[in-house]
């Protein structure tokens, strides 16, 4: 396994001030396979990076999501770092990635941003936002990662095969990292660095339009991993309106008589609702398990093969 092996994946829009710098880097290291999938930048990114030595691709739709997509299709190399050309993460702590998919001992390999955030690397927003996500998301899939939105990845060939990517925007991070978890991956997290951008580069996430898609697609995406959490949380919802409900028209009947017929039987339809999203959470469960089970085998027979 040397650098020959390795294709560098960067998605860039507008990244005309770092974008020479990474690629510079890589290609001082050996790696002479790196792809940019541009996002039509209308500075000079695209200008700059092939002068830096890469292969230029601008992608034919919008978003990071879509762009790395597409571009997962283009390469055929045994291994893939992806990283993002704003100068954020560090090329030379690529052996980190690395080194656990060349040992065999992962497909997906995340970079953990926090081990060694640097001053100014994420706002005091963006910060809350990711922990919040991470805990949601180590919450529903019991998974213990603790920087699912990362930037910076490897994977094998295998890793990039079965996983099933759709989301065009910033959701992609999620997506990879769900996606290899439900197709039961072996994902392994290094400590990595994060640095402040490089002065000139702008953020194109919003964080609270992005991070709101995030959470949606963590919770959306728990359906067939984690139903008693999807259903149940729905149901949760339901009996609890209910229970409020009840209080009131139970509180009414006790003081003062009075009957409310028509929210009493909403009550009792809330409260039943409640129940039969949290009966069709448990069934989804044993579906799920079984799922999994025969998931696990076809995965064994492929192996042994
Ligand atoms: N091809 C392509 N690249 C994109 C697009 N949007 C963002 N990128 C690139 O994806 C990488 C990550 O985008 P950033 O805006 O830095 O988002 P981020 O790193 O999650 O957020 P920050 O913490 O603000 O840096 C950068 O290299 C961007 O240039 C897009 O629509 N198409
Ligand atoms: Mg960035």
């Amino acid at each position: 396994m040397t650098t020959r092996d390795v294709c560098i994946l960067i998605p860039t829009l507008n990244e005309e001030d770092a974008i020479a710098g990474v690629i510079g880097e890589f290609r001082q290291m050996g790696f002479s396979d790196i792809l940019v999938i541009d996002g039509n930048s209308r500075d000079r990114t695209r200008e700059l990076a092939e002068g830096a030595g890469a292969r230029v691709v601008v992608q034919s739709g919008h978003g990071k999501g879509q762009a790395l997509k597409e571009a997962f299709d283009l390469i055929e190399a045994e291994y893939i770092v992806m990283i993002d050309g704003d100068g954020t993460y560090l090329p030379s702590e690529v052996g980190l990635l690395l080194d656990p998919v060349f040992a065999g001992k992962a497909d997906h390999v995340t970079g953990n941003r926090f081990a060694n955030l640097q001053e100014g690397a994420l706002t005091r927003l963006n910060s809350a936002g990711n922990k919040l996500i991470n805990f949601f998301f180590r919450l529903i899939y019991t998974v213990p990662l603790n920087d699912i939105l990362t930037g910076y990845r490897a994977f094998s060939r295998l890793g990039v095969e079965r996983l099933d990517l759709t989301m065009a925007g910033f959701e992609i991070e999620t997506e990879m990292t769900v996606d290899s978890v439900k197709k039961g991956l072996v994902i392994a997290e290094v400590p990595i660095t994060y640095r402040a951008r490089t002065t000139g580069t702008k953020t194109k996430l919003n964080p609270f339009m992005d991070g709101a898609r995030i959470i949606a697609t963590i919770y959306r995406m728990a359906k067939t991993h984690n139903p008693l959490f999807y259903f149940g949380l729905m149901g949760f919802l339901f009996g609890m309106a209910g229970f409020i409900l009840g209080l009131y028209v139970a509180n009414e009947w006790f003081t003062t008589r009075t009957e409310h017929i028509p929210l009493t039987i909403l009550t009792a339809l809330l409260i039943i609702v409640g129940f039969q999203l949290f009966f069709l959470g448990i069934l989804g469960d044993a579906v799920a398990s079984m799922h999994r089970e025969v998931l696990r085998e076809i995965y064994r027979n492929r192996k042994e093969r």
